[in-house]
Parts: C-alpha cells; sequence; structure tokens
C-alpha cells in the first residue's frame, strides 16, 4: 500500500501513532497553528483520533481529500459524524475489544468503594491501622445493581454482577426482553430499585445529564453511584452536592466533565473513589485497540470493507 498522510489529533495513543507511523507520513494536529495544518490538509487522507478527541465539522471541512476517520476507542461523541456522512466519510471505532476491561473495572470500582479498599489501602500505608479502627464497608454480594445502559459492555457487567450472586436490573431506550432482566423505563425509576447504579451509555447530546440530582435522590442514602460511560451522562455539579448531603452513599468514578480537572470538593471524600479515565488502560486491550484502529484506517485508505464503523455510518452509508 503507498505511503499516505494522515493527520493525528492531539494525545492520541502511542501504540496506534507508532503502528500509523510505520507506514503512512504523519503529521500530528496542532489546533494553535492554522499555518502547519494548511501546509498539509490538501493531502490529508486519513485522520487518527481518540476516544475523547474533538473533531469539529470545520476542520473536516478542511480536509478535501479526506476518506476515513478511525478513532482508538467505543465512544466517538467528540467527533462530528453526521458533517463525515454528509461527504461519505465513514468513522470508525474500537468496540468489543474493551468491553471486558471496561466491565472488570466497573466491579473493581463498586467493590473499591462499597468495601473501602482505596481508603484501607491509606489506612495502612498512613500507619494509622495499629492507632484506628476503620468504618464497615456495605456488602456487596447478593446486592441489587442497575445498569443504565445495557449494550456490549452493560451486558459484561449484568455477567460479572450475577457471579457475585446480585440481581440485575436495568433501563434503556429500547427494552431488552431477551436479557431477562427485570426493565426500568428511566434512570430514577431503575436507582429507586437499586444499590448500586452503573453508568455504561455512550456519551454526547442524547445522555447529557442522564443521572441528574432526582436520579441521584432516587438512589437515595444507601445507594452508590459508579461511572464508566461519559463525565457528559452526569450531572458533575448536583453529584458533588448528593455526596457532600449524603443524598447518596458513595461514589466510583472513572470519567469526569471536565478531564482531566476532577472537583476538588471530591479530592477528600472517603466515600469516594477516582480513578483517570483509565477502563480500557492494561497492555492487553490498548495493543488490541491499536490494531483494531489501524486496521480500520488501513481499509478506509485501501476502500475495503471496514471492520467497525460506527452505526449511524452503517446505517446511513450502508456499510
Ligand atoms: O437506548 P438504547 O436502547 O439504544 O440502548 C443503549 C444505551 N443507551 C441509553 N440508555 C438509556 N438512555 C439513553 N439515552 C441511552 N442512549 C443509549 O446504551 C445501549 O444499551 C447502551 C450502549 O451500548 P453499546 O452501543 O453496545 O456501547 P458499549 O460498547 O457498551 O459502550 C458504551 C459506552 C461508549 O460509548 C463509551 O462512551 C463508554 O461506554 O466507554
Amino acid at each position: 500500500m503507498p505511503k499516505s498522510d494522515i493527520l493525528v489529533m492531539p494525545k492520541v495513543h502511542p501504540l496506534y501513532v507508532a503502528a500509523l507511523k510505520a507506514e503512512h507520513n504523519v503529521h500530528e494536529y496542532n489546533p494553535a497553528d492554522a499555518a502547519d495544518l494548511a501546509a498539509v490538509a490538501s493531502r490529508i487522507t486519513g485522520l487518527a483520533a481518540g476516544g475523547e478527541s474533538v473533531v469539529p465539522g470545520a476542520l473536516i471541512a478542511q480536509l478535501p481529500q479526506l476518506k476515513v476517520v478511525s478513532v482508538f476507542g467505543v465512544g466517538y461523541d467528540g467527533i462530528d459524524v453526521p458533517t463525515a456522512i454528509a461527504r461519505r466519510i465513514p468513522v470508525t471505532h474500537t468496540p468489543d475489544v474493551l468491553t471486558d476491561d471496561v466491565a472488570d473495572l466497573a466491579m473493581g470500582l463498586t467493590l473499591s468503594v462499597a468495601r473501602n479498599i482505596a481508603q484501607a489501602d491509606q489506612h495502612v500505608r498512613t500507619g494509622q491501622w495499629p492507632k484506628a479502627g476503620m468504618r464497615l464497608g456495605r456488602k456487596v454480594s447478593g446486592s441489587r445493581m442497575g445498569i443504565v445502559g445495557l449494550g456490549r459492555i452493560g451486558s459484561a457487567i449484568a455477567k460479572r454482577a450475577q457471579a457475585f450472586g446480585m440481581s440485575v436490573a436495568y433501563t434503556t431506550r429500547t427494552e431488552r426482553p431477551d436479557s431477562g432482566f427485570a426493565y426500568y423505563p428511566s434512570a430514577a425509576a431503575l436507582a429507586a430499585n437499586v444499590d448500586f447504579l452503573v453508568v455504561i451509555t455512550p456519551g454526547g447530546q442524547g445522555t447529557k445529564h442522564l443521572i441528574n440530582a432526582d436520579v441521584l435522590k432516587a438512589l437515595g442514602k444507601h445507594g452508590y453511584l459508579i461511572n464508566v460511560a461519559r463525565g457528559s451522562v452526569v450531572d458533575e455539579a448536583a453529584l458533588v452536592q448528593a455526596l457532600t448531603d449524603g443524598t447518596i452513599a458513595g461514589a466510583g468514578l472513572d470519567v469526569f466533565a471536565d478531564e482531566p480537572n476532577v472537583p476538588q470538593a471530591l479530592w477528600t471524600m472517603p466515600h469516594v473513589v477516582l480513578t483517570p479515565h483509565m477502563a480500557s488502560a492494561t497492555h492487553q486491550t490498548r495493543q488490541a485497540m491499536a490494531d483494531l484502529a489501524f486496521a480500520n484506517m488501513q481499509a478506509g485508505l485501501a476502500g475495503t470493507p471496514l471492520l467497525t464503523p460506527v452505526p449511524e455510518c452503517r446505517a446511513q452509508m450502508g456499510l
């Protein structure tokens, strides 16, 4: 395959960038340097992005030869997909390969916040063990899990929850009777009937602040919120308030509204576990994501069938 010119968005994973560099001419996009882009824009045929990248329609419009946008990540809410589709440019992402890791971390956060694992680690490391006891935790096995978004990852979380003897209920826009789990038509109705509410929908406008003050109130003072989806799905100000005034019992959070900035109020809360958007961050999964993103890029450049176009492109471009 001849070398192509690829535009790489800031902070795209190094494994993906290395694969691109081995085969193509890679141009790293600097949003602050318009002249830099102008010098190569007419030659760019591939655009490489990460799950958190923002690719506005205005950028796509500057790339007249663009053939494909390949995202390293399952979420692609920062990409202007309608603009790409209007020019018949497919957008691809990396579903499935990260499902297990994200589900594993959802369970890890659930266990960590309920059983005070992160806090207990600090208790030992800071020499507190000989001096003081720790507060009791909340039993996870046999409790009730509610899943907001029963897709690939939500279903994998459900499987893990079942192995812990938990009951599973869920909410989605379209009921999934085949799942065998109890369905609730809204996040608030689900929250009122579970102990742990796990959020695993896509981000974007369709789910913005789906978890609001009313949902947190319904979850209640014995309920925990776990978010491994996108920060935008939760009204973060309402969450901080709910954690401050005891409206909910605690939270395990891997994603935030304005990453990498985490509200300072959360830093010192003992009933909160915070991780830096790392749900898919294992050697094995990041390599699999890089391989899939690269394979999609190659297919898009060559005009051969794409491995994993995003659902909108499948539906509207007949892919
Ligand atoms: O609503 P449905 O029937 O399309 O079900 C999808 C659900 N979902 C929602 N549930 C409630 N309210 C909404 N407004 C809403 N919008 C979507 O989220 C489906 O059950 C689930 C998404 O599943 P998948 O498309 O299979 O995505 P996957 O691989 O599980 O990943 C989920 C997200 C990614 O988009 C990343 O942002 C994040 O996990 O890491």
